[in-house]
């Protein structure tokens, strides 16, 4: 029986890292690459015209000093960072895209761009704020079809039918190859720690050969399983299964998962655009119009931003049951309206559903670390 994880592990842990290296081999190669911020763009547009598409959402304090020089202070670390990175052009992937691909999200996001826009090529796609009717649908729809037509515009591509049938069988597979892996922290106890999980999770990222990246996860997932199969247990089972919601978590909000590792529980899922927001819908691989299945499967991703946004209450619900979870923590970055207006939402539906829930407000930095455990341990100890 092995202790350690799959070399493979390492390479996703490090991912972010080493794919400053990738992306200007994939560049010299003669790749073009398209920037995206948020879990609404639709990737498979991208590898259907054989580009190759890369996360820009910063995740460091770094270069905020310099964002604040030209956007408030009181706004969302997510939104400064990423500014930062491009405005200082201390990012190799912002350095290294062709175009920028952004959506009418939050506020702050949508005139982040208007400023990006004046240091690159920038596309955005009006996204509708609600997800159910017919007009909302179509709406999206025709802006799916937009991005298609500028796409092969800008980068003087066709995207065939075969082409985008093609790129959906494949990000279906990465999703499903995700999903299986997060799934195995249904495992009582799970076989990983939450930040193990959340380290694939990020990292799988900035895996940028698509065909590879499902084969390493499913490799990782097939050894964490025999492992635990042969009997390997690495995490205690007294620990308590905590769920992670909110913002996009990863980078320096790390610390967040930290504390709830230290103080006595076990991350075992993550209901944000890091993990399951993006996981749980696969686009509808059978649907006659392709582009009218992709824009089906990426409206329904239950951001704060949307109004109502009840399904993030319908995955916190299946979620809970699916992991067993005994406590649902959720991380917001400061600034972030429409996640911290939510937050009074989520807390009155897990209390109807009798779940302990805390949340955490944090950003960037590293001053609040000693605060975010000791809030972490006593909801744990809470627990029982
Ligand atoms: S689908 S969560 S990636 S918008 S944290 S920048 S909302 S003020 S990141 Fe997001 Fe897309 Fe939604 Fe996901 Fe604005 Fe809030 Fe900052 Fe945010």
């Amino acid at each position: 029986m092995s202790n350690t994880l799959p070399k493979d592990f390492e390479s996703f842990s490090k991912a972010r890292a080493q794919g400053f290296v990738k992306m200007k081999e994939l560049k010299e190669s003669g790749k073009n690459v398209v920037g995206v911020f948020c879990t609404y763009t639709p990737r498979e547009i991208f590898l259907a015209a054989d580009l190759v598409s890369v996360g820009l959402c910063s995740v460091s304090d770094e270069t905020i000093a310099d964002a604040e020089k030209v956007l408030p202070r009181n706004l969302c670390p997510l939104i400064k960072s990423s500014y930062g990175f491009a405005y200082t052009e201390k990012c190799p992937y912002m350095y290294f895209s062709d175009m920028i691909v952004g959506e009418t999200t939050c506020d702050g996001k949508k005139k982040m761009y208007e400023l990006l826009g004046e240091l690159k090529k920038v596309h955005i796609m009006q996204l509708p704020q609600r997800q159910d009717d017919e007009q909302s649908k179509d709406m999206w729809y025709k802006e799916v079809l937009l991005l298609k037509e500028r796409i092969e515009r800008e980068f003087n591509v066709v995207i065939t039918e075969k082409n985008i049938k093609e790129a959906i069988k494949l990000e279906n597979e990465v999703r499903v190859s995700l999903k299986e892996f997060s799934e195995l922290s249904k495992l009582v106890p799970p076989p990983i720690t939450g930040l193990e999980q959340l380290k694939i999770l990020f990292g799988s990222d900035y895996k940028f050969d698509v065909k590879e990246k499902i084969e390493e996860v499913k490799n990782i997932t097939k050894k964490i399983k025999t492992d635990y199969d042969n009997g390997e247990r690495k995490v205690n089972k007294n620990l308590k299964r905590i769920l992670v919601t909110g913002c996009p978590i990863g980078g320096a909000t790390e610390k967040v998962v930290s504390a709830i590792e230290e103080s006595g529980g076990v991350v075992v899922v993550y209901e944000n655009c890091t993990s399951m927001k993006k996981l749980e819908l696969l686009v509808d691989e059978k649907e006659a119009d392709p582009y009218r299945a992709i824009a089906d499967r990426y409206l329904k991703i239950g951001c704060s931003i949307m109004t109502p946004n009840n399904r993030r209450l319908d995955l916190l619900s299946s979620l809970i049951e699916e992991y067993k979870v005994d406590g649902v923590i959720e991380m917001t970055l400061t600034a972030c309206i429409t996640y911290n207006v939510e937050t009074s939402t989520i807390r009155k539906f897990l209390e109807s559903k009798k779940v302990p829930f805390m949340t955490l407000e944090t950003d960037y930095s590293s001053s609040d670390t000693a605060m975010l455990k000791t809030r972490a341990a006593a909801f744990i100890e809470m627990l029982g």
